[in-house]
């Protein structure tokens, strides 16, 4: 029996930066599911590490639409070409965050309004827009992810600027599930704990943050894009019908630490 039932399902993956990416985690999971994958990149010099990663992957070519999320124009244009191509989509992966990297160290005080405009748009905006155009595209009823963050739900040091933008996309997941129910598309959240990927790159203490978790986590170790990734999975299949607006930590366990 498919329990999981996501053999030739349409899932769009946004977010894929390169082979460490949360997204290509979640990508890999899912095409191991059945699933048929449209990627999307922002940065131009991102295209090519998208092509050659879905290269990577068996079976027929994917589709890569680009999708700056700052730009409405950009979203209308990205699911207008998805609809074309694919026609009916079911799920959305919504891997992505930025804020400038003065914001994520010394006080959070200190964060400026253009700053604060940016990274909320980015982060938190972002997945109420690309839900709206999603919605068109699900007539079948779908599932929308997106990765959220600890420092969201408590103050982390130096996540700051971010901190606030994942609160403001944990509270868009519960509005958007309230939204979004009565046509069986569902939206949950994943909060991973820290990996290291291009974002997470030059973010100071990063590997003594690791060691922390592998010293206090119940699990005493890190988790992996690939756990992440199943995660994910899980909440695009049929396993997890009877769940929306729902944050699930895949962290091993640190969030129950006081
Ligand atoms: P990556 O750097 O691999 O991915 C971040 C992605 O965000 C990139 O693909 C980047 O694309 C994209 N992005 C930034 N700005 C825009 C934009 N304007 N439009 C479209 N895409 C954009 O890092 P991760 O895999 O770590 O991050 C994925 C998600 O996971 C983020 O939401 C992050 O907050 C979350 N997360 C990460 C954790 C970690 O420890 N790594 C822990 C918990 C949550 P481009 O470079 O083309 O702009
Ligand atoms: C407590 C921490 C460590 C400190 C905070 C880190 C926050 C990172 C998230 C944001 C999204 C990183 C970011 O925007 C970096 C950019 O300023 C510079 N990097 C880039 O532009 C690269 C090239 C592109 C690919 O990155 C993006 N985002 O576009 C948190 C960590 C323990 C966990 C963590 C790393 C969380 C998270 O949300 O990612």
């Amino acid at each position: 029996m498919d329990l999981l039932n996501l053999k030739g399902k349409n899932i769009v993956v946004m977010g894929v930066a390169n082979q460490r990416s949360i997204a290509w985690g979640i990508a890999r999971s899912l095409h191991d599911a059945g699933a048929n994958l449209i990627f999307t990149y922002a940065g131009e010099r991102l295209e090519r590490n998208v092509q050659d990663l879905s290269a990577t992957l068996e079976g027929k070519n994917s589709l890569i639409v680009p999708c700056d999320v700052t730009s409405d124009e950009d979203i209308a244009k990205c699911f207008t070409k998805i609809k074309e191509e694919v026609g009916t989509i079911h799920g959305v992966a919504h891997c992505i965050a930025f804020a400038n990297k003065e914001d994520l160290k010394g006080d959070f005080v200190d964060t400026s309004r253009e700053g604060f405009k940016l990274s909320l748009d980015i982060s938190a905006y972002s997945l109420t827009a690309v839900a709206k155009a999603a919605k068109e595209l699900m007539t079948e009823g779908g599932s929308i992810v997106t990765l959220t963050y600890l420092g969201g739900e408590r103050v982390v040091k130096n996540y700051n600027l971010m901190g606030v933008a994942k609160a403001a996309l944990d509270a868009s997941v519960r509005y958007l599930a309230n939204d979004l129910g009565q046509h069986n598309i569902r939206v949950n959240s994943i909060s991973a704990g820290p990996i290291r990927t291009l974002s997470a790159k030059g973010v100071g203490d990063f590997n003594s943050i690791l060691k922390d978790i592998e010293e206090k986590a119940p699990l005493r170790r890190n988790v992996t894009q690939e756990e992440v990734g199943d995660t994910a999975t899980f909440l695009f299949s049929d396993m997890s019908r009877g769940i929306t607006g729902e944050n699930l930590h895949v962290d091993s366990g640190y969030h129950i630490l006081g």
